[in-house]
């Protein structure tokens, strides 16, 4: 018999893993509730503020369900991101690019940075799926088109017009962290490389701060000068920004060996962390 069940299992996993080329998991389940409840949390979280979040909720949901899912461009956002306006002050801005695992602890340790997903919506709508049926108008729970095989992905074009007015937003000292152990820590077309740094102002912005954090297991394949952080840089300073790079900060490398438990002598680092925190 139980041979029997170790076969059935295998064939639900290989039924659950199937999803046609160019197709990735369906809308997130509870999607309506998670995002209200993450929009009181956030008023909760952030007193003072005060959101309708059941409206924009409605404009969310109108919006995606009364047109086919590859076909949601940024403009179909705005009246919802009207509802959702944020003013937050200088030298507050944390960009990043494939060190997800990493920023959001170094935005703990220093709270008075903030990345994207600190602001309302990005953390009402981070991790998120959604999209369409094709022929219905209902969210489609069952699978979602990649966002490189759509021309106006519901998704990417939410991420796109936050991205952007985060940037335009940042003033004062800008915090950039990169990935010094892939290959190109700086991608010119990654959301980072593209909007988000396309959308700096060098009016409003004073220093952009590049932190470049290896793997504490290595590899160290790119760094302040060398690689593609040295294409950003000459960008940088093309367009007038002043600006700083600094590789494998102490403080990062501290994070990681906390998260990580098990590949670093963890008692000693916490102390060291604790003491250059206090
Ligand atoms: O500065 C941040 C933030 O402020 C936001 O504006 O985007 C910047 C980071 O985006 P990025 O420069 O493209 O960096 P990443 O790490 O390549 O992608 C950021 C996130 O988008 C990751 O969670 C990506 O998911 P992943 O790759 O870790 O599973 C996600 N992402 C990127 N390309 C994607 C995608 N998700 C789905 N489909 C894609 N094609």
């Amino acid at each position: 018999m139980q041979a029997v069940f170790r076969v059935m299992n295998c064939f639900i996993v290989i039924l659950l893993c199937f999803c046609p080329l160019g197709e990735q998991l369906g809308t997130t389940p509870n999607i309506r509730d998670i995002v209200i409840g993450r929009c009181y949390d956030y008023m909760t979280l952030n007193p003072g503020t005060r959101y309708d979040c059941k409206d924009i909720w409605w404009h969310f949901e109108t919006m995606i369900l009364r047109q086919p899912s590859c076909n949601v461009t940024v403009e179909d956002y705005h009246k919802m991101f009207h509802l959702m306006t944020q003013n937050w002050p200088c030298d507050t801005s944390l960009l990043w690019s494939k060190t997800r695992a990493l920023v959001h602890s170094y935005a703990a340790v220093l709270p008075h940075l903030w990345t994207l997903e600190d602001t309302l919506v990005g953390y009402m709508f981070n991790d998120l799926m959604w999209c369409r049926q094709h022929e219905d108008t209902d969210f489609d729970f069952g699978a979602c088109p990649e966002w490189s095989s759509c021309q106006n992905h519901p998704v990417y074009s939410l991420w796109l017009l936050a991205s952007q007015n985060f940037a335009e937003m940042a003033c004062g000292n800008v915090t950039v962290l990169l990935n010094g152990s892939i290959g190109v820590a700086f991608n010119r077309t990654s959301m980072f490389g593209s909007v988000e740094l396309d959308s700096l102002s060098p009016q409003r912005v004073h220093y952009v701060n590049i932190h470049v954090v290896a793997s504490l297991m290595g590899p160290q394949i790119e760094s302040c000068s060398q690689g593609s952080v040295v294409e950003l840089i000459q960008i940088l300073q093309t367009r007038g920004f002043r600006w700083t790079c600094t590789d494998n900060d102490q403080m990062l490398m501290m994070l990681q060996c906390i998260q990580s438990q098990d590949s670093c002598r963890v008692t000693k680092l916490k102390s060291t962390l604790f003491t250059h925190l206090n």
